[in-house]
C-alpha cells in the first residue's frame, strides 16, 4: 500500500483521546491518518521573522506530522488575506465581503510555493498525496513545477459557487488551470462537482472526455463528488462517557418541562446565525403559549477574528441575542442562552443528546458535520429533529430532516413549530433513515472512496493526456 501524505493549511494531530476539541476537518483528517501511514503536512499555526523552511516533526497518537512556520506578512495575505477575506466569502456567495487585491493573490501563491519547496524532498516515489481545501489550490501546480511525479488529490471542502459567480473573482481562469495539475479533486456533492464542470465547459471551454475526466489547459482530470461524514462509531463511543453524560443531565436538568433547541457552529457570516436568531424571535412572537416552554442553546465560538466581517457579525449577534432575551425574560426565566465557548467533543455529544431540536441553518455550506453529529448523538426511542438548512451540502443526503430556506426567519420560526409538535412516531422514523445514512456515510467511507479513486486516477488520466 502506498502511503499518504496529507497536506492541510492547519494540523490537528489527535491526541489519541479521541475527545479532543477540533473542528470538522481536523477529525476526518485523523480518522484518515489512523489506518494509513503516513505524514501530515501544514502550517504549525506559528510565525517566525523569516521564512526558513525548518521542519518541526513529531508521532503523535499514531500520527506523524510535519509543520513549518510561515512569515507575519504570510499569515496576513494568504491567511487572513486571498483564503479568508477573498476565496471564502466569494466561495459562500459572498461577493459583498470578498476583497481583491493583489498583495493577497501574490500572497497566496508565495505560500503555496513555500510549502511545495518544504514538502518536495519529504515526498518518496510511490506516495499518494491528498491536499485539503482552499487556501491550498495551486499546491499541485508548484509540486509539479519542482518534479513532482506522483498521484496528486484535491478535495474542497466548502461549496463550489455557480460560474457567474466563480468569475467575479479575478485571475479565476488561472485558478482553475491550476487545478489540472491535480490527477483527481473531489468535491463535497454532485451540485458543486457539475458547477465546476459548468465553469470548464462555458469559461475554459474545455470537454469531457469521459463520465468523470475532464479535460482543459492542454491537461485532464478526473473529478467526482465525495460526501464527507463523520465517525459515527467514536461518536458513539463518546456519547457513553462521563462527561457526555454530565453535559446531558445538566442541560435535562436545565429544561424540565422545556423542549431544548440547539446550535452549534462556529461563529461565521456563513452560518445563518443572524437569520436564525431572527427565526427564533418569531417563533416566541408567533407562539406565546409556547414561551416557557422552550429553551434555546446557541453555542458559537468566535473564528477568524482578526478579520473585520467577523468582529462586524459578532457585534451584531452579541445585540440581537440581548433583544431576545430582553423582549421574552421573565424574572425567572429566559428564553435563549449564546455561548461563545469551545466545548470537548464528548461534551458536545451530551448536550445534543439533551436537546429536542437541532437548528443547523448555514446560508451556504459545504457539508456540515454539525447536522450529522446531531443526527448521531439522538435516542432511538425518542429522537430529537433536525431542522436544517437546503443550501448545506448535507441536505442532499439528509432529505428527513425538515429542510428550510435559512434566509427566511419565517420559514425557520414554522420548522421550530413542526419540529416541537411532532409525535414521536414520526420523530423515530424520519430519524431512523437519517441515521442509517450518517452510520454508513462516515467518515471511513469518505476516505477510503478518495484515496481509492486517486490510486486509480494515474491509470484512468494516461489515456486522456494522448487526446
Ligand atoms: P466548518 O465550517 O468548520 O467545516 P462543520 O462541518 O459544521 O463546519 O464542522 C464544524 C465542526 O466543529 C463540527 O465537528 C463541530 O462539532 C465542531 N464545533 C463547532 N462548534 C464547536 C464548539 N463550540 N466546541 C467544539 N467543537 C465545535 C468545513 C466546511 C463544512 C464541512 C467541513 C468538513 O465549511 O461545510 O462540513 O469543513 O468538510
Amino acid at each position: 500500500m502506498s502511503r499518504l501524505i496529507v497536506v492541510s493549511n492547519r494540523v490537528n494531530p489527535p491526541s489519541g483521546a479521541g475527545e479532543e476539541s477540533v473542528g470538522g476537518l481536523a477529525m476526518a483528517l485523523a480518522a484518515a491518518l489512523r489506518e494509513y501511514s503516513g505524514l501530515w503536512f501544514g502550517w504549525s499555526g506559528h510565525t517566525t521573522a523569516k521564512f526558513d523552511g525548518a521542519l518541526t516533526m513529531q508521532t503523535l497518537g499514531g500520527v506523524t506530522t510535519a509543520l513549518v512556520d510561515l512569515e507575519e506578512a504570510d499569515l496576513d495575505e494568504y491567511y487572513n488575506g486571498y483564503a479568508n477575506k477573498t476565496l471564502w466569502p466569494l466561495f459562500h456567495y459572498r461577493t459583498d465581503l470578498a476583497a481583491y487585491d493583489r498583495a493577497y493573490g501574490e500572497g497566496y501563491s508565495r505560500v503555496n510555493k513555500r510549502f511545495a519547496e518544504t514538502l518536495a524532498p519529504l515526498i518518496e516515489p510511490d506516495d499518494l498525496i491528498w491536499v485539503h481545501d482552499y487556501h491550498l489550490i495551486p499546491l499541485a501546480r508548484e509540486l509539479r513545477a519542482l518534479g513532482v511525479k506522483n498521484r496528486i488529490g484535491f478535495f474542497l471542502h466548502i461549496p463550489w459557487p455557480a460560474h457567474q459567480v466563480f468569475t467575479t473573482l479575478p485571475g479565476h481562469a488561472q485558478l482553475v488551470a491550476a487545478m489540472f495539475d491535480y490527477d483527481l479533486i473531489g468535491f463535497q456533492t454532485e451540485e458543486y462537482l457539475a458547477a465546476f464542470e459548468d465553469y470548464v465547459l462555458t469559461e475554459a471551454k474545455g470537454f469531457q472526455v469521459s463520465r468523470d475526466v475532464m479535460r482543459a489547459f492542454g491537461r485532464s482530470v478526473r473529478l467526482g463528488a465525495f460526501p464527507i461524514g463523520i465517525d459515527a462509531a467514536d461518536f458513539a463511543r463518546l456519547l457513553k462517557s462521563a462527561k457526555a453524560r454530565h453535559m446531558r443531565d445538566l442541560m435535562t436538568a436545565a429544561t424540565v418541562f422545556r423542549h431544548l433547541v440547539i446550535g452549534v457552529d462556529r461563529l461565521d457570516y456563513s452560518k445563518g446565525l443572524e437569520e436564525r436568531f431572527l427565526g427564533f424571535e418569531h417563533y416566541l412572537a408567533d407562539n406565546p403559549h409556547m414561551r416557557r416552554e422552550v429553551l434555546m442553546l446557541q453555542i458559537a465560538p468566535v473564528s477568524r477574528e482578526s478579520v473585520e466581517a467577523y468582529q462586524e457579525i459578532r457585534g451584531r449577534l452579541d445585540a440581537l441575542s440581548g433583544r431576545i432575551n430582553g423582549e421574552f425574560s421573565d424574572v425567572d426565566w429566559n428564553p435563549f442562552r449564546y455561548v461563545n465557548k469551545n466545548y470537548r467533543r464528548d461534551e458536545l455529544a451530551g448536550l445534543y443528546s439533551a436537546a429536542r431540536v437541532g437548528l443547523v441553518t448555514p446560508l451556504r455550506d459545504g457539508m456540515n458535520l454539525v447536522a450529522k453529529e446531531f443526527v448521531a448523538a439522538q435516542n432511538p426511542d425518542d429522537p430529537g429533529v433536525l431542522i436544517l438548512s437546503r443550501f448545506a451540502g448535507a441536505a442532499r443526503q439528509m432529505g428527513e430532516a425538515l429542510l428550510v430556506n435559512p434566509n427566511s426567519p419565517e420559514e425557520i420560526a414554522d420548522a421550530l413549530a413542526r419540529a416541537i409538535a411532532m409525535d414521536k412516531a414520526e420523530r423515530v422514523r424520519r430519524w431512523q433513515a437519517l441515521f442509517e445514512g450518517v452510520q454508513t456515510q462516515d467518515v471511513t467511507a469518505w476516505r477510503d472512496a478518495f484515496v481509492a479513486a486517486l490510486d486509480d486516477a494515474k491509470i484512468r488520466q494516461l489515456p486522456a493526456l494522448a487526446v
